[in-house]
């Protein structure tokens, strides 16, 4: 770590928001969380009254525990919000999305062209026999048309279910499958590293079993070589071009449901997580404006997620529309055709708000600072973080070597199931400290519980819970009401459990310690993964680790670590001992990894979450579980054998 890194890493260092940042920005004082305090149901009343109604609710909340409505009685539809009301208001010629196709074609989609897209598919969708409530399966790369395939659902009130486009057959199946979806909208193939994906062939191989899939909607892309099922299978350039560029919306329910979205769940089969339409668009809104500091006439906004999983259905879809921003959406991977990418995309369209995952900041960081120096980062003002603690050097890391120590950093906690972000900084009014997602949302309720349910006090460690009702949150698991009572509302009674671990430090700032699941129980100590993960990055050789408890027979659980070092750094049995000594004075001798593997790299899923289960079976010597929601299936098997070769070394 450079002594630079190091000063702002003290420990305890704060950030607060800089007067500059302040002067602009939407919120600068606590003050609203008072307000919603004071009354929080009306607190989101006045969120949803930003949205276009065609009619009012009724009833701000009916909560029937676990079942909430949101905005009874209420009628909107969400493309509506999303584009024509921005048309409307003389926007129609301000870009919705600069996209970036990964060999470097570009297309730049006004807020008009967006309708008049979003209007013919829907007209197309029609044609093709799909009807309000329908189930359409969305499997595509990163190309425009699948955000306009998204919206075109809304705006007909089908439901889409979009699949990430790097699943199997077997995934795409299932999914489609468990939703009974009547159509699929796909492309021939789509576009990574270099080289072409055949999403036509994994289609067609999944069809084989989809009875309910009547038709298939194929957008050209790649011009790979597919083979159309007469009958079944339609160009999209050939349906969708000759549409009438008008379609009335759906005046839909705010209860009705938008999309379901299957968790790629760490254990067992998927679970489609229904999200509805008012209290969904309401927060999505609503967290994407205040978190971000959205000015839609002057900010330029990229997530660099997949549209595949929820957070690029809430903020690069449906949050970002609904707030008339300019965005960025980009096709491929950071590294092509080189590792400044991102870099070289945020200077090109002067990215001022930028949102990414601490596994991509990680990797970042492995590659080194020569990459983002190549570029003007200067448009930067506000960061981003989602999908797994960040811990505080990587915070730090972020804050200097992208935001140049003048953007404040957020940490966004959330889940699929929330819909929308519930614990994160507001960047004009709150004053950051690294690795923490410090407070519950105005509006948002969280409380850290005890194995029994009570609170406990701060500071304090435990369960995260919600407590109560949130707009967005999920009205429930596709088609299995009791896996939704069982999984998230049978832990402990009346509340929501998340299945995170977190904390409290004196101050009330909240820190996320990981799955409960993966925290590991050492000489009768619990010890939280994201801890023992965190310290092993403050040393300034290691990129990113991952760890895992193991059964030991005098400890209970011993602590195996894998680490994957920063460029020009090399592992030694001296440097596993450094490591290891690191850990104990950072947290303390008991948190000592037994065992260090070095790796290249680490399992993680689609979304970048490290699979800490897989690990957990390597760690065991057992059979590996499910690994087809891994981004790279080889990882983990280089890994198992190179553990097996290595001898875990003993204190
Ligand atoms: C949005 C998303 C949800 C799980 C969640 C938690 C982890 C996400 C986090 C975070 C710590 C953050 N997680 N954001 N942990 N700090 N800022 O990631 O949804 O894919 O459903 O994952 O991800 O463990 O429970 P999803």
């Amino acid at each position: 770590m450079s002594d630079a890194l190091e000063a702002l890493l003290q420990e305890g260092r704060t950030f607060a928001p800089s007067k500059e940042f302040r002067k602009q920005s939407l919120v600068s004082s606590a003050e609203i969380y008072d307000d919603a305090d004071h009354d929080w149901q009306g607190f989101w009343a006045h969120q949803a009254l930003e949205l276009d109604w065609h009619q009012e609710w009724h009833t701000i909340l009916e909560w029937d525990l676990p079942f909430a409505k949101w905005f009874v009685g209420g009628k909107l539809n969400v493309s509506e919000n999303c584009l024509d009301r921005h048309v409307t208001a003389g926007h129609g010629e301000q870009v919705a999305f600069h996209w970036e196709g990964e060999s470097g074609d570009v297309r730049s989609l006004t807020y008009s062209d967006m309708l008049v897209e979003v209007c013919r598919t829907a007209n197309a969708l029609k044609q093709l026999g799909v009807a309000k409530g329908d189930r359409v399966a969305i499997y595509m790369g990163m190309v425009p048309e699948l955000p306009i395939a998204m919206l075109a659902c809304a705006r007909i009130g089908a439901v889409h279910s979009v699949v990430f486009g790097g699943f199997t057959a077997q995934s795409l199946k299932d999914r489609i499958n468990d939703a009974q979806a009547v159509a699929l909208i796909t492309q021939d193939g789509s576009w990574r590293r270099g080289s072409v994906f055949d999403l036509k062939a994994v289609v067609d191989e999944a069809l084989i079993e989809c009875p309910t899939i009547a038709k298939a909607l194929v957008l050209q892309r790649a011009s790979n070589d597919v083979v159309m099922t007469p009958g079944r299978d339609h160009w999209w350039h050939e349906v969708v071009a000759d549409q009438a560029t008008e379609c009335a919306a759906e005046v839909m329910d705010s209860e009705d449901p938008l999309f379901i979205l299957y968790t790629s769940g760490t254990t067992g089969k998927p679970k489609g997580i229904v999200h509805s339409t008012g209290g969904y668009l309401t927060q999505v809104a609503y967290t994407h404006k205040y978190v971000f500091d959205l000015h839609p006439d002057t900010d330029v906004y990229w997530c660099t997620a997949d549209c595949g999983w929820v957070t690029g259905h809430s903020y690069i879809v449906y949050g970002p529309l609904a707030n008339r921003s300019t965005s960025v959406m980009y096709e491929g991977t950071p590294d092509y055709p080189d590792k400044d990418r991102f870099w070289a995309t945020v200077e090109k369209y002067k990215v001022s708000i930028f949102y990414t995952a601490p596994t991509a900041i990680r990797t970042f960081m492995k590659w080194g600072d020569e990459y983002p120096l190549r570029h003007d980062l200067s448009s930067l003002r506000l960061l981003g973080s989602v999908g797994e603690p960040i811990n505080p050097e990587a915070w730090v890391w972020y804050y200097k070597a992208i935001g140049g120590e003048r953007c404040p950093v957020v940490d966004t906690w959330w889940q699929t199931e929330t819909g929308a972000i519930m614990i994160s900084a507001l960047p004009g009014a709150t004053t950051l400290k690294p690795g923490s997602a410090t407070f519950p949302l105005p509006g948002i309720q969280a409380e850290i519980i005890d194995d029994s349910g009570k609170t406990v006090g701060v500071p304090g460690g435990g369960y995260l819970a919600l407590p109560r009702p949130w707009p967005s949150m999920l009205r429930g698991v596709w088609g299995d009401e009791q896996r939704y009572r069982d999984t998230y509302w049978s832990r402990f009674e009346g509340k929501y459990f998340a299945g995170d671990g977190a904390k409290t430090d004196d101050e009330g700032y909240f820190w996320l310690l990981g799955r409960v699941d993966d925290i590991m129980l050492v000489s009768g100590h619990n010890i939280s993964t994201t801890e023992v993960e965190s310290a092993l990055v403050d040393h300034p050789a290691v990129a990113e680790a991952a760890v895992v408890g193991k059964t030991d027979s005098t400890t209970g659980q011993a602590i195996a670590a894998f680490v994957t070092l920063r460029a020009g750094h090399d592992p030694s049995d001296a440097f596993v001992e450094e490591l290891r000594n690191h850990v104990a004075k950072l947290i303390g001798p008991i948190a000592k990894p037994q065992s260090i593997l070095f790796t290249d790299d680490l399992p993680k899923t689609r979304s970048g979450k490290i699979m800490r289960r897989l690990l957990r079976n390597v760690a065991e010597d057992e059979q590996l579980g499910d690994t087809t929601t891994l981004a790279d299936p080889s990882i983990v098997a280089s890994i198992k054998s190179r553990y097996l070769s290595a001898a875990p070394s003993e204190d």
